[in-house]
């Protein structure tokens, strides 16, 4: 059960942060309509927000699953993987400060981003990524274990189509897994029963469980049907201006 989430408003620059750019330009105005609608919805989902002001130093910073890591015992401020970001840090954990007294941190040469860590139940999946290295995935590893959780360390540098992790996979409880294609069949995930998202409904394996529902971006209604049929409550959101921006809907909040 989660109670609290974090958000950060996109900034008026927010289109000069990184992205492949293969969807094009996104627009202010509607990103900003669209962060609103998000974080309604994390309110409808019974969460207390808080929302902290832009910041345009750092354009990316709207996307702040990147730079922590929250458990039910601990706060991890990450390395982000892009060095454009790494300067998100020192916001993030004055914010969770009001909510955690102790931090990890992971140190260089580590790099770790939050889009990378799926948590399922106790154990979590460390993705390998272009963002997060060997080193950054093994500090965090021991710090979860320090914690009593378990952890593995899965490879996606092989998966070319994906940022993070949880740009491929989803953990949405009752041992069930929202996962692309190209995940679905790794020998981690073999024990959870599998969501299989169709490659043109990809983007939506990064889908969020938040207490009773399911949010998912608008416009995948193959993946909306799936998780119906298997009873949970779905939040279709449009995203679009932060699919832009190579973000998914995971990373617009930090919840806890
Ligand atoms: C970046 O490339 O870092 C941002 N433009 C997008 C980060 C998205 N984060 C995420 O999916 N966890």
């Amino acid at each position: 059960m989660f109670r609290n989430a974090i958000v950060r408003l996109p900034s008026e620059n927010f289109a000069d942060g990184l992205t492949s750019g293969k969807l094009g330009k996104p627009t202010y105005r509607k990103a900003l309509e669209q962060h609103a609608a998000y974080s309604v919805a994390l309110q409808r989902c019974g969460l207390e927000l808080l929302a902290l002001p832009p910041d345009s130093q750092h354009p990316d910073s709207t996307f702040v699953e990147d730079p922590a890591i929250v458990t039910s015992r601990s706060a991890i401020l990450t390395r982000p993987g892009a060095t454009s970001r790494q300067g998100e840090v020192p916001g993030i954990r004055e914010a969770l400060a009001r909510f955690f007294r102790e931090f990890h941190q992971i140190e260089p040469p580590g790099t770790l981003d939050g889009g990378d860590i799926c948590e399922a139940e106790n154990r979590f999946f460390i993705g390998l990524s272009q963002r997060t290295n060997e080193e950054g995935a093994r500090q965090l590893a021991e710090f979860l274990a320090r914690d009593g959780f378990t952890s593995s360390i899965v490879d996606i540098r092989g998966i070319r189509s994906v940022l993070h992790l949880k740009s491929g996979i989803a953990y949405i409880g009752e041992n069930h897994l929202v996962t692309m294609e190209a995940m679905a069949d790794l020998p981690h995930f073999r024990n959870y029963v599998r969501i299989r998202v169709k490659p043109e409904e990809s983007y939506a394996a990064n889908c969020v469980r938040v207490n009773d529902f399911v949010l998912l971006p608008a416009g995948r209604p193959h993946v909306e049907a799936a998780l119906k049929e298997r009873g949970y409550k779905t939040v279709p959101l449009d995203i679009s201006e932060f699919e832009k921006m190579d973000g998914g809907l995971s990373c617009l909040s930090l919840r806890f």
